[in-house]
């Protein structure tokens, strides 16, 4: 399986508060290391360089005034006196106006940003930039190359990113990006599957009202876990897009039993939809000894999840979204493709 990865991701780490003192980032520059150094290790493929896209490509997930801000938003926080990372600290929530981009930098974080998870620095916008690009370069090669599974290394990962706001570590949707190009270039249906322990609200959020894109996740059940305010069984999908939404939503400590009998509930709703490609958000804070999640997945079962996934007999676009464990998330996310691979 071809590898898309550059090293541009270094350029970001952010910091965040956790339990309310301000740390860096649990989403840290090591990971990527960790995961490229087991699919070297383990001879998965070549590992390719992104191609770069426009971010015109980037459009169709995200608004251009979005996109305009992710941009500035350093420059115009340096240009107020600061150099510490640009963290919102205020929110347009519930009846507080939501209509008006301010113009002073402060408001415009808390304007298009759902936590203060997501840290502006200096490389932000480059490194989040390569790793959308990471992605499209992925399904370019399955739609253009005849690849039949690509895997886009992508650090800082995509799926809390909506149209119109950031979060959870994530800047751009580069599952979301993705299945917008496969879109665009052929494919008629995409389903995006998404395993990381956390709700992906940003791709529900983006592909919601649509039929063309049918959406799944597999996550802790927000009354207990991040993001809280999305994730739920009764989120069905609007206008069109209703019935092209599945949430599976589990409990606290759920093992290979839950969660392998939910994926086969999801992999026969994928089977019956019957897309051109699958995009996998492919997430693996579900494991045990995650710091910041609570299922307990073991090593192995990252491999029956590709097995499992190979059986669809479709092709793949694996993105890689979060996990924490840093000394076992090369394992685990490799252990997926090889499986898949198997
Ligand atoms: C991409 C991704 O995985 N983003 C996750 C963002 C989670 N941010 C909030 C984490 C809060 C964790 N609270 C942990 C309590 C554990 N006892
Ligand atoms: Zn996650």
């Amino acid at each position: 399986m071809l590898t898309f990865y550059s090293d541009t991701h270094r350029l970001h780490h952010g910091s965040e508060l956790k339990d309310g003192v301000l740390m860096p980032c649990f989403e840290m520059p090591s990971r990527a290391d960790t995961v490229l150094n087991r699919v070297l290790q383990q001879q998965l493929g070549e590992v390719l360089p992104p191609q770069q896209f426009g971010v015109e490509h980037y459009a169709g997930a995200h608004s251009l005034r979005y996109l305009s801000f992710l941009q500035t938003a350093w420059e115009e926080w340096r240009a107020s006196g600061r150099d510490h990372h640009a963290l919102p600290l205020v929110w347009p929530v519930r009846d507080l106006r939501s209509d008006l981009e301010p113009e002073f930098i402060d408001g415009k974080l808390g304007f298009y940003a759902m936590d203060a998870g997501v840290a502006i620095t200096a490389g932000t916008w480059q490194a989040v930039k390569t790793s959308a690009d990471l992605a499209l370069s992925g399904m370019e090669a399955i739609q253009r190359g005849g690849q039949h599974a690509a895997f886009a290394l992508c650090r800082p990962p995509g799926h809390h990113a909506a149209h119109e706001y950031m979060g959870g570590y994530c800047y751009l949707n580069n599952a979301a990006i993705a299945a917008q190009y496969a879109r665009s270039h052929g494919a008629k249906r995409v389903a995006v599957l998404d395993v990381d322990y956390h709700h992906g609200n940003g791709t529900q959020s983006i592909f919601y009202q649509r039929d063309d894109v049918l959406f799944l996740s597999l996550h802790g059940d927000p009354k207990n876990s991040y993001p809280y305010f999305s994730g739920h069984r009764d989120e069905l999908g609007a206008g069109n897009g209703f019935g092209y939404n599945l949430n599976l939503p589990l409990p606290h400590g759920t093992d290979w039993q839950g969660y392998g009998a939910a994926l086969q509930k999801a992999c026969q709703h994928i089977a019956g939809y019957a897309p051109d490609v699958l995009v996998v958000s492919l997430g693996v804070d579900t494991f045990k000894d995650d710091p910041i999640s609570s299922f307990r997945l073991e090593n192995d079962d990252y491999l029956r999840i590709g097995q499992m996934l190979a059986r669809l007999g479709m092709p793949v676009l694996f993105v890689l979204e979060g996990g924490y464990m840093v000394d076992d998330i090369g394992v685990n996310a490799v252990n997926v493709l090889q499986g898949f691979e198997a």
